[in-house]
């Protein structure tokens, strides 16, 4: 699939263009079915070279963090960014009903490929993811990052706090749990330590470090205390539930953007109430349900301006009928489509794809 393929393609929904006269070329990858060729996420180019990023200059690029040797529980988030690729019913182009736009018609949006991570070296994966995030930021595309365990966090928000600085990051983190232990059980690059690492780095004030659906029985007193200190703003899930996700979110949004210009968004899918998104390596009942997310994303990607994003923690052999890999992958169209939103608002032009006609139906 070329990247003049794929854009010649965009426009239309796949499954309703009419099939033309030769069966064997009438649709090209981006409009075959998701099941048809390669997975890369929705169907997009994969452009996983920096020079090629750099010349590209994409609004948005997915990038995989396939990596999960920091988790403390049950494994198998190295898995996820294939998981959630695939996490689909659809060809290429989409149609959200909730924002009222396709958003490939407003975003040029890219599959980066994977950080080139290799199993059992925590450091070395996490230098590689950096430097992967580092480089599509740098192309000036708004890094999408699929986990991997939550521990990439940690590379991720790092880079692109370097790459948007000097203004200031916040980040605004769906989870069940704070991450903000100081290491666990001696590690201090873990799934259960990211966020005490960003602070710590100076990558992000902690006053701007705003989690959200925290509840269970982690972390403790002391933890809870050090995070006092540091400034940061929590809302546990029963805050949810006693005033509703919009209005929480919206405290959360304020205080993440107290200073700060732009905003790193991350959410743990086990945020989720586990019945929904059992998929993951530490499952806590009692979490939010998945229309909630999604439209938490839509709420904080539509009023914030986003500098990067990942969605972590998606364990597919712990996964029912895939329900946890379509939640997440649903995330990250949630976040694309609201950014799509927003360029179509400040009066941005649609993307003149190539060979692309006024016909609706004219795609492949
Ligand atoms: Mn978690």
């Amino acid at each position: 699939m070329t990247d003049e393929r794929a854009r010649e393609a965009v426009r239309g929904i796949n499954d309703e263009a009419t099939p033309g006269g030769d069966p064997y070329t009438d649709y090209d990858d981006f409009s075959l079915p998701a099941y048809v060729g390669l997975a890369t996420f929705q169907k997009l180019p994969w452009v996983t070279d920096a020079a090629a990023l750099a010349a590209e200059r994409p609004d948005v690029a997915i990038v995989g963090a396939p990596f999960d040797d920091a988790v403390s529980h049950r494994p198998g988030a190295r898995s996820g960014p294939r998981a959630i690729r695939q996490a689909s019913y659809h060809a290429g182009a989409i149609n959200s009903l909730q924002l009222g736009i396709e958003p490939y018609d407003w975003l040029n949006v890219v599959d980066a490929g994977d950080a080139p991570v290799t199993p059992m070296n925590i450091e070395r994966a996490h230098a590689v993811i950096e430097r992967k995030v580092r480089e599509v930021a740098q192309s000036g595309a708004v890094p999408i990052v699929l986990g991997g365990d939550h521990s990439i966090t940690y590379p991720s928000a790092s880079a692109v706090a370097s790459v948007v600085a000097p203004r200031r990051l916040g980040i605004v983190h769906f989870d069940a749990h704070a991450d903000a232990a100081n290491s666990t059980w001696g590690a201090l690059r873990s799934h259960g330590t990211p966020m005490r690492r960003l602070i710590e780095s100076g990558a992000v004030a902690g006053r701007n470090f705003v989690q959200i659906g925290l509840r269970g029985y982690w972390p403790g007193p002391d933890t809870l205390e050090w995070m006092r200190d540091q400034g940061m703003r929590w809302h546990l899930m029963s805050e949810i539930e006693e005033r509703g996700a919009e209005a929480v979110i919206n405290d959360a949004i304020a205080q993440a953007l107290d200073g700060p210009e732009v905003i790193y968004l991350s959410v743990d899918i086990d945020v989720i109430d586990p019945g929904m998104a059992p998929g993951t390596g530490t499952p806590e009942p009692g979490g939010m349900l998945t229309r909630e997310l999604l439209r938490a994303v839509r709420q904080v990607v539509g009023s914030v301006e986003l500098a990067g994003m990942d969605v972590v923690e998606v364990s597919p052999p712990f996964d029912q009928a895939e329900v946890t890999a379509a939640a997440a992958h649903r995330c990250v169209l949630e976040a694309i489509s609201a950014l799509a939103a927003k360029r179509r608002a400040a009066g941005g032009s649609p993307i003149t794809h190539l060979g692309s006609s006024t016909d609706s139906s004219a795609g492949g």
